[in-house]
């Protein structure tokens, strides 16, 4: 008989605000938890997916103390010491930084820091960390050291692993592992007429789109598609998140004069009933290395009008579970996203593959599961 494996002593560290990176680090945390192994979080934050009642998981607050010789406090510096202090009282297996910058040169420091028998590191790369911020001068040297000095790397999808490889030199060996999604919160059968009723009236179109509103997510593309849609066909836009670009946004609405059909929700805890109440999803991105939200979306049953860019193919197949179009391709988006209102039967039969897809293909115990492997496959590495 096989011997059960042991369960193992994981630290976790992640962004905690909003953002994809900081939500799959939080749902992998708790799934391993519930697995049995042992999780610790580190953060200067609770994340927020992770609730306090999520009794499992131990989360570990770095503090950066303040003083007034510190513009820019050296919070790189506090995780490190944060992490190698745990360590010492709870030796950890491995430690798990979600987004290279700057976690990953933390885990490395904590590492020396203990010396003989350290834990193992592995860095995931969720997206920016590689294509935008690390690329940047300031951080390029170091985000590469501390790729090639991690025990194993992994990228959230064959389009990012390329990236990676491409952008910084590295021909070391990266793990494409791609997000996933709770199929059993996120899904179609959350769909309420009387939630929806407070967005848009029956007969008229729920379009939807949800991000940390970043420059990268193009949300005043949001609004300009929208504004085509709601000049053919009666809508409203539901504007999920929050981020930079919410003033921009806004004062675009008002310039175009849709005020009445344009309701900015702003960070959001019910993510999945909002998702749910949709019938057209957007993320006209310039770049996504996976797409998260999108993800959200077709596990909801909710049609994608998205950008053909970076890892969203290896996500939305194009005319399958949505429609994928050029960046900036205003008008391109705008007919699809008029296309799947105008046909009832398109939107619910790409609706109904786009569940499918997110069942079949990101379906996270499976995902959790191949990340429980390749943690095992790095600790056994000479
Ligand atoms: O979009 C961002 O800038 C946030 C970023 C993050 O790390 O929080 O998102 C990235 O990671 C997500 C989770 O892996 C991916 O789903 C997003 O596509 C990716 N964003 C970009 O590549 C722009």
């Amino acid at each position: 008989m096989e011997k059960p494996l042991k369960p193992l002593n994981l630290g976790i560290i992640c962004h905690p605000t909003y953002g994809g990176s900081g939500v799959v680090a939080s749902e992998l945390g708790m799934a391993l938890a519930d697995r049995g192994h042992h999780v610790h979080i580190f953060s200067y934050l609770r994340p927020f997916r992770i609730p306090a009642t999520h009794l499992r998981t131990q989360f570990h607050e770095v503090e950066v103390t303040s003083y007034p010789l510190f513009k820019y406090p050296p919070y790189t510096s506090a995780l490190a010491t944060k992490l190698a202090a745990i360590c010492k009282e709870q030796p950890m297996d491995l430690l798990h930084a979600h987004y290279a910058i700057p976690h990953a040169i933390s885990t490395y420091l904590c590492k020396q820091m203990i010396g003989a028998g350290a834990p193992r590191t592995v860095t995931t790369l969720h997206g920016t960390d590689i294509t935008l911020v690390g690329l940047d001068k300031s951080f390029f040297e170091i985000t590469r050291f501390s790729i090639l000095e991690s025990d194993g790397v992994t990228a959230v999808s064959e389009n990012l692993a390329l990236e990676t490889r491409e952008k910084f030199q590295i021909d070391c060996p990266i793990q494409v592992i791609p997000n996933f999604v709770d199929t059993g919160q996120f899904k179609p059968s959350l769909r309420d007429a009387g939630l929806r009723a407070a967005f848009a009236p029956k007969e008229e179109a729920l379009i939807g789109h949800l991000s940390n509103f970043r420059a990268v997510k193009r949300v005043l593309d949001v609004v300009r598609i929208f504004h085509r849609v709601v000049q053919k066909a009666p809508a409203r836009l539901l504007l999920i998140g929050d981020g930079p670009e919410r003033e921009p946004a806004r004062n675009l609405v008002a310039e175009l004069g849709i005020q009445p059909k344009v309701k900015f929700l702003g960070l959001h805890r019910q993510i999945p009933a909002l998702l749910a109440q949709l019938d057209v999803f957007l993320l006209p991105s310039e770049y996504e290395s996976f797409g998260l939200a999108a993800l959200e979306a077709m596990a909801c049953g909710v049609p994608v009008v998205a950008s053909r860019t970076g890892g969203l193919p290896e996500v939305v197949i194009d005319g399958e579970c949505g429609f994928l179009r050029p960046v900036g391709d205003l008008a391109a988006m705008a007919r699809a996203a008029l296309d799947l209102i105008a046909r009832p039967d398109l939107r619910r039969r790409l609706g109904k593959a786009a569940r499918q897809r997110a069942e079949k293909c990101f379906p996270r115990d499976r995902i959790v599961e191949i990340y429980e492997s390749f943690y095992r496959k790095v600790l056994e590495k000479k």
